[in-house]
């Protein structure tokens, strides 16, 4: 199955790579994995949405590597300060091209950082051409307060989920000081704290935290209903989003796979939805009748 796009980009020498890392780590790219061998480094950087696009007839007249953003004045002027830092005047007007409309309704910069790499920053004029209109959350998390109750029992997981919460909320934004963990003994009390710290109405969402193991838990079922209800019953009626991030599994073997082994960090995909929701809910706030 297809996972994801490389493009290989060749830098001429040691100094520029490393002069290159550090523009891209500003832009906000996620750093991959990189490598380093007798022959030479590498710096990869992660992007949410590859495009392999293939062109026949006459080429568009953009540069190889394109990279679609938001908000593109924003990060021209990033990438004009960079290059005030890193480039002499006389360099940096020929290197870096000013925004202008293309025939493909967008706007578009191009910056040589090194010869034979060239970037174009581009944005779509608009963003939701050929989309159903629609509410979407940001995955923004800054200036937002969280609120994360956490089951001790089966701490072995549920530490771990919490760090993939605690993840997820740091990466999009989210400063320490705005996240409030609360620690209860086990599942069953998961909701009566949630609850609380919602009618506190200061976290902007609560992710629940926890795990039961059907083999271990009497009355499993009875619990796991109760459980969910609760954490449900607390979202809706005070109107703040609760992120469900209480595993039910068979074993302990399984319920590790989904706090970061094989099947992904239930914790962290529980703060994703908190974050999507809270953004989410200010939106409907300010929908207009
Ligand atoms: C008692 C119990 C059992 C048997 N199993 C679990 C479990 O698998 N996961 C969990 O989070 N908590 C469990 N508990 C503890 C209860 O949730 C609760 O904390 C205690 O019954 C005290 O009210």
């Amino acid at each position: 199955m297809i996972k994801g796009i490389t493009l290989v980009a060749p830098v001429a020498s040691g100094d520029v790579f490393d002069k290159l890392a550090s523009l891209f780590n500003a832009l906000g790219f996620e750093p991959g994995k990189g490598w380093t061998d007798a022959n030479g480094r590498g710096s990869s950087f992660l992007v949410p949405l590859g495009n392999l696009e293939l062109v026949t007839g006459r080429a568009p007249a953009v540069p190889p590597i394109l990279i679609e953003v938001t908000q593109l004045d924003a990060v021209y002027e990033a990438v004009r300060q960079w290059m005030i830092a890193h480039f002499r005047t006389e360099e940096i007007s020929t290197a870096l091209c000013a925004v202008a409309e293309t025939h493909w309704k967008s706007r578009l910069f191009t910056v040589l950082l090194a010869p034979n790499l060239q970037l174009g920053f581009w944005e779509a004029n608009d963003p939701l051409f050929g989309k159903p209109v629609a509410i979407e959350g940001d995955l923004s998390a800054a200036g937002k307060k969280f609120a994360i109750v956490v089951a001790r029992w089966n701490a072995v997981i549920t530490d771990r989920l919490l760090q993939g919460a605690l993840d997820a909320l740091h990466r999009s934004g989210c400063a320490k000081g705005d996240i409030q963990i609360v620690r209860v003994p086990g599942a069953w009390e998961i909701p009566s704290a949630a609850r609380s710290l919602a009618e506190t109405k200061k976290f902007a969402a609560i992710i629940t935290l926890g795990v039961l193991l059907r083999g271990e838990t009497a009355h499993y079922e009875a619990i796991y209903t109760e459980v969910s209800r609760g954490i449900g019953q607390s979202q809706q009626e005070t109107g703040v989003p609760h992120a469900f991030g209480v595993l039910t599994c068979e074993t302990l073997e399984q319920a590790l796979d989904r706090a970061g082994l094989k099947a992904g960090n239930k914790g962290f995909e529980a703060g994703i939805a908190a974050i999507e929701m809270a953004s989410i809910q200010t939106k409907i706030a300010t929908v207009n009748n």
